[in-house]
């Protein structure tokens, strides 16, 4: 058998989620917006081999079982407000997100904080390591919400696993500017491009 050449390609999209949009509990600025350019890029023909959502499903708050990751006091930086309850409206995907039908959905944080997608498992229990497997994806594509947290943990991960991983600069949105900085800066010295989806549509291999 020849070896495989072709390196198959995956949009990651993180956690584009009501709770982190406008109006949400832990909302981010623009996060509808980015909503809405992740649709218009999927949809503008860009063959991904697989298309995969992340999604933070946390348990809801019982004063029984104490859940470190939400705070009625949240500093915004390792404590936050309930968000993403399995089961609510907030933890539902944002409507401007549209999907194909094929994308794998991976749920993560049911048991504790997890802000990287890798965490996540598919509603077969399989992990996002493996959906990626699978299918032979050697390069992934990452967007989402926010860009200082789930978006870096993942894009992190991603080339932890050994993944050529872009992030494109104008599908992100993140809790704050100056980590938002800071987290493309640390990205970008662990050799992930960040660019812009535009830079990122010439620079795409036929
Ligand atoms: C996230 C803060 C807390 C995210 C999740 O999706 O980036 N941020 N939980």
């Amino acid at each position: 058998m020849p070896e495989e050449v072709t390196m198959q390609s995956a949009l990651i999209v993180v956690d584009v989620q009501n709770d982190f949009c406008p109006g949400g509990s832990l909302a981010v600025a623009g996060g509808d917006a980015v909503a809405t350019r992740i649709s218009r890029w999927i949809e503008s023909g860009n063959d991904y081999h697989l298309v995969v959502a992340t999604m933070d499903s946390h348990p809801r708050p019982d004063p029984t079982q104490p859940f470190p990751h939400f705070s009625d006091h949240p500093d915004y930086m390792r404590t936050w407000p309930p968000h993403c309850i399995e089961g609510t409206c907030g933890a539902r995907l944002h409507r401007n997100l549209r999907l194909p039908p094929s994308a794998v959905v991976v749920r993560k944080g049911q048991e504790a904080a997890a802000y990287s997608g890798f965490a996540g498992h598919d509603d077969h229990g399989v992990s996002l390591a493996e959906n990626l497997q699978r299918e032979r994806i050697g390069a992934v594509d990452i967007v989402g919400l926010a860009t200082d947290y789930c978006v870096k943990a993942t894009a992190m991960d991603a080339r932890a696993h050994g993944l050529a991983v872009r992030v494109f600069a104008d599908m992100v949105a993140g809790v704050s500017l100056g980590s938002s900085g800071r987290a493309l800066d640390e990205l970008r010295n662990a050799g992930i491009v960040v660019e812009t989806s535009i830079d990122g549509s010439r620079s795409r291999p036929e």
